[in-house]
């Protein structure tokens, strides 16, 4: 037991280098709790279940130690050398790895980690962020609007392409996929973004205005490659990728390949739940989120608080800030490490799930006018089709931005009565 406890130093200062990572920790019955933060911060960095006769003094020395605990809520500092710079499957490995598993914990949730200079800097973070979008789509200062088709998939190449098409022609700045839309036999991705790039053309001649598609290009890493080039020579400028599904080595693969070909990256967070909805276990959607601004996604899903998935109106509020500050002050009441993002751009926040324009309102009240609002459901639900549920939403967007109430505005634009009609200021459920 003893060698656990060699990992607890409550006098200990974590150095400017070193990784904070805050977990909350419930321990197995008849596990100390100091016994318990021990085998974490052992079985994380270089310790293990017996005393080992390999131990040296400079391996002892770089190992983790929890340092501060304070009810359920333990601080381990790692020194940076366990890790390997720029390269998140191993920092996963390390600090999001066998201690989930172990049987003298019953629970253990990873709520944040605290980045230092010199690990930040070894990643690319974001190409484009919120300023370089905004440039490219030439759109100033309204939320920018996407569109996923629905139903999710079954809709061929060329019903999927008229879809777009009217959303384009009737508003939506973006085009997306749904995260279960890759290459289906009805819909193959040669297909998709071949059509989507004729329409696009057609859709900018007659509305003025700038169109792009976040082309869901997971797959098997090479094939993820290859999609990307395609989208790139069909002059798209985002794709999209299901980040958790494909995983952070093909994540980081993939803005390797966006940095050469100037691309940015849409990311799709399906099965972020399963790492983050249960409180007492797993990792938070926070942790998540700074992951993936460190590798570099220029767009990221974070919620709704009205929509039909879950997450708080704190939590998702909470992501928003860190994925577009530069410095976060430490919250002890909503688990967040204080973090200096040293000049690394900032994401873009996507509001998606369970909207239509009758919250368009609340969600810029909430989110403000730095994100991406996206409505599948509440598109091409509209009784009028999708190019009217794309007007809707473009004039729910105008009337918010011109301090006029929806139900006034809609007075002259009948595409946004007819929605209101239909949903009102519902939240789904
Ligand atoms: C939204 C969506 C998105 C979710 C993802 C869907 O469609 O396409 O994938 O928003 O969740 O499949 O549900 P609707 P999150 O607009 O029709 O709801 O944004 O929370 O990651
Ligand atoms: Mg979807």
């Amino acid at each position: 037991m003893s060698q656990y406890l060699d990992f607890v130093d409550l006098k200990y200062k974590p150095s400017s280098s070193d990784l904070v990572v805050l977990f909350r920790i419930e321990p197995a019955k008849g596990i100390s709790k100091r016994e318990a933060i021990g085998r974490v911060a052992a079985e994380s960095s270089n310790g293990t279940w017996t005393t080992l006769s390999t131990l040296k003094s400079h391996i002892r020395k770089i190992r983790a130690r929890a340092f501060e605990f304070d009810g359920n809520y333990v601080k381990v500092a790692y020194p940076i050398e366990l890790f390997e710079l720029g390269s998140i499957p191993q920092l996963m490995s390390s600090v999001a790895g066998n201690i989930f598993g172990m049987k003298a914990i019953n629970n253990l949730r990873l709520e944040d980690i605290q980045f230092s200079k010199e690990y930040i800097k070894s990643f690319r973070g974001p190409q484009y962020g919120i300023e370089g979008i905004r440039k490219y789509m030439k759109i100033k200062e309204r939320p920018m609007i996407a569109t996923v088709p629905k139903p999710k998939v079954g809709l061929t190449t060329k019903e999927h392409t008229k879809v777009i098409f009217d959303s384009w022609v009737g508003g939506v700045d973006f085009a997306k996929d749904d995260e279960n839309l890759t290459s289906q036999n009805f819909n193959k991705f040669e297909n998709r973004v071949k059509a989507a790039a004729k329409a696009r053309d057609h859709a900018e001649k007659i509305t003025g205005e700038k169109k792009d598609y976040f082309i869901n290009v997971s797959a098997e890493t090479k094939e993820m490659l290859r999609r990307t080039k395609l989208a790139n020579e069909y002059d798209f400028k985002y794709v999209m990728c299901d980040i958790l599904t494909v995983g952070w080595s093909g994540l980081q693969t993939l803005r390797e390949e966006t940095q050469d070909l100037k691309q940015a990256i849409h990311a799709h967070r399906a099965f972020h739940a399963a790492f983050d909805r249960n409180l007492k276990h797993g990792m938070s959607m926070l942790t998540l989120a700074k992951l993936s601004r460190l590798i570099g996604v220029d767009n990221i899903h974070i919620g709704t608080v009205l929509g039909k998935l879950v997450g708080t109106k704190e939590e998702v509020i909470d992501i928003e800030k860190e994925i577009v500050n530069q410095k976060i002050k430490t919250n002890p009441k909503e688990n967040i490490l204080e973090q200096n993002w040293y000049n690394m751009r900032d994401v873009i926040p996507v509001s998606s799930g369970g909207l239509h324009p009758g919250l368009v309102p609340n969600i810029i009240d909430l989110l403000g006018k730095d994100i991406v609002i996206q409505l599948g459901g509440g598109i091409h639900g509209h009784p009028k089709g999708s190019k009217y549920g794309a007007m809707a939403l473009r004039q729910a967007i105008d009337a918010k931005l011109n301090g006029i109430s929806l139900e006034n505005y809609s007075k002259n634009n009948h595409e946004l009565k007819l929605a209101l009609s239909k949903w009102g200021t519902s939240k789904p459920v």
